[in-house]
């Protein structure tokens, strides 16, 4: 069975993206005079609540501040958003180790590469804009965001959104994750799963992992492209 694409994860898989998030949470509320703070060991609990209107609804559900509606938190967010853009374009992220290689290896290899995530679009062209200089969609087959299933990870849809799109079958695909619920997406839509943990995700139960790796660095796509590698 020869593989025909890579599906990544984004945030904490191609880069340790969630100080950022963290830091355009922060800068919003500020703005929008909440006295609200997310701590590193707050957003650490809080991101085990995939996408960031959830996460805020949860914190809203969790100090009583009911009086912030859903619509409230969409404008809340969409500001996020746009905070995130500039952050990101200050520059100074990297990828993780060995995300361009592999990357670079893949397309020589012939093989297809899409996204699937549960941050939104523009949030993906921003980090690809400032890793490769290029939008996402000159970069990945496919990208596969947060508001387009009506589930975030750690449901499948995304993953099934992501092999529908590409037009490939799950046993001949590799997914790559940091997270739990990213893990558990891509295993619910019978993908294999590298597990790369990341700086907030280290220490989650990652069993069922087809690979739990420090990093991409080094990862050898070549023995993964014969058959009896899979
Ligand atoms: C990470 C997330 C996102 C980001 C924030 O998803 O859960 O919510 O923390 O992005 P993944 P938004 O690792 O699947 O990319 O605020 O745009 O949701
Ligand atoms: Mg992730």
């Amino acid at each position: 069975m020869s593989l025909e694409a890579l599906i990544f994860d984004v945030d904490g898989t191609l880069a340790e993206t969630e100080e950022l998030h963290r830091k355009a949470f922060n800068a919003t509320f500020h703005q929008a005079g909440l006295d609200w703070h997310w701590s590193r060991e707050t957003y650490r609990q809080l991101l085990t609540t995939t996408g960031g209107k959830e996460r805020i609804g949860r914190y809203c559900g969790e100090i009583g501040a009911t009086w912030l509606d859903a619509d409230a938190i969409a404008r809340l967010h969409k500001k996020k958003t746009g905070a995130y853009a500039r952050l990101m374009a200050t520059g100074g992220l990297s990828p993780r180790p060995g995300v361009m290689q592999l990357i670079e290896a893949a397309r020589a290899a012939g093989l297809k590469l899409a996204i699937a995530t549960t941050t939104s679009p523009k949030n993906v062209d921003a980090l690809c804009l400032a890793l490769w200089d290029r939008p996402a969609n000159k970069v990945f087959d496919a990208i596969c965001a947060g508001d387009e299933v009506a589930e975030k990870k750690p449901s499948p849809a995304v993953y099934r959104l992501a092999l529908q799109r590409l037009g490939v079958a799950p046993e001949r695909a590799l997914a790559f994750e940091d997270s739990r619920n990213g893990l558990v997406s891509a295993r619910g839509a019978g993908l294999r799963c590298v597990v790369t943990p990341g700086f907030y995700t280290e220490g989650e139960d990652f069993s069922g992992a087809f690979r739990l790796l420090p990093s991409l660095e080094g990862f050898d796509l070549g023995a993964f492209l014969t058959e009896t590698a899979l």
